[in-house]
């Protein structure tokens, strides 16, 4: 198993951190678990991070300041340089430093990647980074402020520890973060939880319009453009209400589309089974995703977008066991 204290020998001046584009919590939590880790352990090392802005709920990851969104640096080569929660292609600017650094270092629960470093830590059955950083970190040299920003990704990628990715073994490791005294509800809470007031506003628009198809099997629900621009909402007030319909009781699948400026649609949809391929209606509008989640767009309004991909629903309803 890879220990990062063992990689950091007397040699190790100068450390290089990044992961993927759109960062999320894991992405955010296992650079910044790293960073801060190195920070207390090896305060000699130099160590830069390098990522895409952050979401606003995650300004409150310890020393997050850091971090620099140009990725530009002053160092030639970095000695080691850890890619993480990703593989190179979709770093959104760190590739050329990684490629360049002595030794490369990719750690990734994502079974898309076969690994891209010199060292590879891959393991596909993790919830996710976050879970691994504490495997190959060492409890007895965390602090508080490690161990909550660690945390703060293993509660984003698990969708607070309820996706199937969830293992005891997740359980167990994140118990042994929560020994150290912070508030993992008040964590839960701000990161996962809560919602701008125009984010709760867009997911009561959308609830109040949402409809059922197909005898209660599906839900719908969109927003026009021009909707959204009466009411003041921004694209990212829609996040997560997609979701939000898809946990309708008796529902097996959701389809939520809004407007943009261009005269596009664009499409969420969600499905609560393996049995349920959304990805294939997204992929019949060129888009694409995962069996349970994906996406697409449509040249029309919201509404019509809707009534184009319900019949693909159907076709897909069908070939349901009984
Ligand atoms: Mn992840």
């Amino acid at each position: 198993m890879l220990k990062v204290d063992e990689l950091i020998t007397d040699e190790i001046k100068t450390v290089g951190i990044s992961g993927h584009i759109l960062p999320d919590g894991d992405c955010i939590g296992s650079c910044m678990g790293l960073y801060l880790y190195l920070k207390k352990n090896y305060p000699a090392v130099r160590t830069d991070v390098f990522l895409e802005e952050e979401p606003p709920e995650l300004k409150i990851i310890k020393d997050i300041d850091v971090v620099r969104h140009d990725f530009k640096t002053d160092v030639e080569r970095y000695d080691l340089f850890f890619l993480l929660d990703v593989e190179k292609t979709r770093t959104g600017g760190a590739e050329a430093l990684f490629d360049k650094a002595k030794t490369r270092i990719n750690i990734d629960h994502h079974v898309s990647n076969p690994g891209c470093g010199d060292i590879n830590y891959i393991r596909t059955s993790a919830s996710s980074v976050c879970e691994m950083m504490c495997e190959v970190l060492d409890f007895e040299r965390m602090d508080t402020d490690i161990a909550r920003t660690i945390y703060t990704g293993i509660v984003t990628d698990t969708g607070m520890f309820h996706y199937s990715c969830t293992t005891p073994l997740t359980m167990r490791l994140a118990a042994k973060l929560m020994e150290f005294s912070f508030s993992a509800s008040d964590l839960v809470e701000h990161v996962e939880l809560e919602r701008r007031f125009s984010q709760n506003k867009a997911l009561g628009f959308l609830l109040t319009r949402s409809s059922l198809q197909f005898d209660g099997r599906c839900i719908t629900s969109y927003i026009e453009y021009s909707e959204m621009q009466e009411q003041g909402f921004c694209v990212q007030d829609l996040d997560g209400a997609v979701s939000q319909l898809n946990l309708t009781t008796g529902v097996l699948c959701s389809l939520l589309a809004h407007g943009d400026a261009d005269g596009r649609a664009k499409i969420s949809l969600r499905s609560k089974s393996d049995h349920i391929n959304v990805a294939k209606i997204a992929e019949a509008f060129s888009g694409g995703g995962h069996i349970r989640a994906s996406g697409c767009s449509y040249q029309g309004s919201a509404k019509d977008a809707v009534k184009a991909v319900l019949p693909h629903v159907e076709e897909l309803l069908k070939t349901l066991p009984e």
